[in-house]
């Protein structure tokens, strides 16, 4: 046994926050946490961060969606701020894999359009371009999906714009939910349920996504220590939690075995 698993845990929980943004390095992952399991000497848990799934105003979208009836079309349109202020604008490993700040901030916005709309996306088509060259490429998309339900929609994002929205806008027969991003006091989102008589109604949800899956995984990982009577590790595989934008691990697995 490696020294390494000598001091892991008899469950552990390997919280893993990476970019995978390829099969190649879901496969590098995938092969490292077989490694560590198989040396632990107890059972590991791996964990896909991926905090839009603990936005309460994506949580809240699952729940009304029931109300719109049958899905007739479905809107993504992300206009980002992506330009010198931003934090992330200078961050080096954004700029250095395929796919470019689409990628990085896509994922998010892909998981909340299937959490919402409860199911996956079967076919897309796109047209990209690359506008602003001070951003890697490309750096504007727009898409048509099609979604498992039968129904489908449209996905448009740029990267760096000067009037910056965020919104998911879903319409149905009995009336339209929509979530965009707003300023409320403080930044998040506002969720906006149509019923079938055009009468709207409203509620605020502040972000707190991130601060909501950190908290699961501390809850989760401190009840296994007090039920296993265990302790636990945390092993960050890549890059830093707080800077890191996650893809579905599901996801890719399913691609990965479809081989496509
Ligand atoms: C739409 O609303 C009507 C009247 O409120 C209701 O009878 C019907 O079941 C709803 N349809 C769907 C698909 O939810
Ligand atoms: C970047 O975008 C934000 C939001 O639109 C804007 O307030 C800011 O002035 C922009 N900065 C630059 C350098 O263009
Ligand atoms: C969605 C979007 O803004 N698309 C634009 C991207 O940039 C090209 C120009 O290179 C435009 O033609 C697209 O309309």
């Amino acid at each position: 046994m490696s020294p390494f698993s000598a001091h892991c845990a008899r469950l552990a929980r390997l919280f893993c926050d990476l970019l995978l943004s390829c099969i190649n390095e879901l496969e590098t992952a995938l092969s490292t946490y077989k490694s560590i399991s198989a040396d632990a000497p107890g059972q590991i848990i791996w964990s896909v961060a991926e905090n839009y799934r603990f936005e309460p105003a994506l949580i809240e979208g699952k729940k009304l969606i029931a109300d719109i009836g049958k899905m007739m079309s479905v809107q993504v349109i992300v206009e980002g701020s992506m330009n010198s202020s931003n934090p992330y604008f200078s961050s080096s490993w954004r700029r250095s894999f395929t796919g470019g700040f689409i990628l990085d901030m896509g994922v998010h916005f892909i998981a909340g359009l299937r959490m919402l709309v409860g199911c996956e996306v079967v076919s897309v088509s796109t047209m990209t371009s690359h506008v602003d060259l001070i951003l890697p490429p490309p750096d504007n998309l727009s898409s048509v999906f099609h979604l498992e339900n039968g129904c489908s929609g449209v996905f448009v994002m740029v990267v760096s714009s000067r009037s910056p929205k965020i919104l998911w806008r879903v319409v149905g027969t009995n009336g339209t939910l929509q979530i965009e991003r707003g300023f409320q006091g403080q930044h998040g989102y506002l969720v906006s349920l149509y019923d079938a008589n055009g009468q709207c109604k409203s509620s605020f949800f502040p972000f707190s996504g991130v601060t909501e899956e950190l908290k699961a995984f501390f809850n989760d990982v401190s009840e296994n220590t007090l039920k296993k009577g265990a302790s636990f590790m945390s092993i960050k595989v890549s890059f830093d939690i707080s800077k890191t934008k996650v893809e579905d691990l599901e996801v890719r697995q399913e691609v990965s075995k479809n081989g496509r």
